[in-house]
């Protein structure tokens, strides 16, 4: 995400890179941003200026942990949802699902950090297990790759993840860019340019690990959680080994773990109204509608055309699928 703040000029990003980092980007593919004046394909992937000197730190310096869980996705597939329900499975015992609930009173991003966050990336945290998100394609994640840590992973279709995009960086770009059209935003889109893209490498690479790796990768759907709520959270629990006893599921634990990370409440919260996360973003603009379909308000019958075409030629063979 972007470290610029609203009164920037485009391009002061770039100024403040290291030396090392700005000769990197001149040798680098660049293609307009959506909420940075420009996007650099390093490593496969389309990646704003600042993350590119962050993604080099991390690669050269932070080490995994077996212990450690990593919840991966691209930007806009549930990655706040998936934050909240991880961050209270895993810490129930600690903190009951209760009205004191930490998640009631901070944002999901405040309580699991993105790695590209952590300033001291060889920090031993108090708590086991560590608990870190990342957007990071995953030939990119560095020591995490050969370590034995739990990588759980959400995805969205791809049509409602380009209008959560879409809405997201138009409504969080800086000032100071020009807005992207929905016209120019989804041809970009289409052709893989959204960071973090290409989304269909993206989700790929992680299918394919999870395929390969299964006590390793989990791969969840975004509307899958949405339909059968209580089925995932207890794969996502047993995944991190956190089960849900007998007397929990009596007792309704899962349930009140749903109703506590769900939409309803986590919008509605003070917290989650009000102020900024990554420096500038709204935290609101992170709870929009949380609709399975919501792209039919926006795309036009060429458009979704367009789209399923990509979608089926770069997931033909893969087993991977997004019935819409
Ligand atoms: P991020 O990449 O900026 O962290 P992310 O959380 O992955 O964003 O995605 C935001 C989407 O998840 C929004 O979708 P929409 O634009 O279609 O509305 C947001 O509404 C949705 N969302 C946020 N919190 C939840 C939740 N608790 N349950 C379901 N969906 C949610």
């Amino acid at each position: 995400m972007s470290t610029i703040t609203e009164n920037q000029l485009p391009g002061d990003e770039e100024e403040k890179l290291s030396d090392e980092c700005k000769e990197l980007l001149l040798t680098l593919p660049k293609e307009r941003g959506w909420a940075t004046l420009h996007l650099y394909q390093f490593q496969g992937f389309w990646c704003q200026p600042a993350e590119i000197q962050s993604i080099m730190a991390f690669q050269k310096h932070f080490q995994a942990s077996d212990s450690d869980i990593v919840l991966a996705s691209v930007p806009k597939t549930g990655t706040t949802w998936l934050k909240a329900l991880t961050f209270a499975i895993v810490n129930r015992h600690r903190f009951p699902i209760n009205k004191n609930h930490p998640l009631l009173t901070s944002n999901p991003h405040d309580l699991v950090p993105f790695l590209l966050e952590l300033t001291n990336l060889s920090c031993k945290f108090p708590d086991e297990p560590r608990l870190f998100s990342t957007h990071i394609p995953f030939p990119s994640l560095g020591t995490i790759k050969e370590s034995n840590c739990k990588i759980v992973y959400i995805c969205r279709n791809p049509f409602d993840t380009f209008v959560s995009a879409w809405n997201f960086f138009n409504r969080g770009r800086p000032k100071s860019l020009p807005p992207l059209s929905l016209d120019e935003a989804f041809d970009m889109y289409c052709k893989g340019i959204i960071l973090c893209g290409p989304f269909w490498d993206h989700m790929l690479g992680y299918w394919k690990e999870s395929l390969k790796r299964p006590h390793n990768v989990l791969f969840l759907k975004y509307e899958d959680l949405k339909e059968d709520g209580v089925f995932h959270l207890k794969r996502l629990a047993t995944f991190v080994e956190y089960p849900f006893t007998m007397e929990e599921e009596r007792n309704c634990v899962i349930e009140d773990i749903a109703k506590l990370c769900s939409f309803e409440t986590l919008k509605n919260l003070e917290v989650n109204k009000t102020g900024t996360f990554f420096q500038h973003f709204e935290r609101a603009s992170l709870f929009r509608k949380a609709e399975v379909g919501d792209w039919v308000n926006y795309l036009n019958p060429e458009m979704v055309e367009r789209l399923s075409k990509v979608i089926e030629e770069r997931l033909c063979g893969s087993g991977l699928s997004f019935p819409i």
